[in-house]
């Protein structure tokens, strides 16, 4: 899902990320794309988006640029604690895409087109975590399997 806030740099992160999984061979029809007011909203959805069943991983794609007073800090640190425990509540992986940046150039040097996109970044992460979430569950599932059948 995206953050609507600083959108000039959250919609360059998502290119970023739909071309990763592009690149990797995901299939238009098996994205989706959620846009939330700003990146505080991102971990109530993230967690309602996994708990559907219907995704195998999300990208969480924000930008928080300091200002003057602390909120900043409270938008940074709930944002990340609150997607951190949402995949650790669901199972599901999520890719953690919100930049915090002191200032807007920094911020675009983060989702540049030439140089570094960390949504490029994430959205490699997404795939490599859902491939391997699914291959663990797998190796899980006939471990169980082999022991029902000694008993
Ligand atoms: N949200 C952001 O994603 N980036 C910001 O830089 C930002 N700033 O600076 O305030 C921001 N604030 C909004 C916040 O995420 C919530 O949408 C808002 O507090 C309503 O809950």
């Amino acid at each position: 899902m995206v953050s609507q806030f600083n959108s000039f740099i959250t919609d360059r992160l998502l290119s970023g990320a739909l071309d990763a999984l592009d690149r990797t061979g995901a299939l238009p029809e098996q994205i989706e794309v959620f846009r939330v007011p700003g990146s505080f909203e991102i971990p109530l959805v993230a967690k309602k988006l996994a708990a559907s069943g219907r995704f195998d991983a999300l990208i969480c794609v924000g930008c928080v640029l300091r200002g003057e007073t602390s909120h900043y800090d409270y938008v940074c640190s709930e944002t990340a604690r609150g997607i951190q425990l949402a995949q650790l509540d669901t199972g599901v992986p999520m890719a953690f895409c919100v930049l915090t940046c002191d200032t807007l150039e920094q911020a675009i040097e983060r989702a540049g087109l030439k140089g570094g996109n960390k949504g490029y970044e994430a959205g490699l992460a997404a795939v490599e975590m859902a491939a391997l979430v699914q291959k663990l569950s797998r190796s899980s599932t006939s471990d169980s399997r082999r022991r029902g059948q000694r008993r």
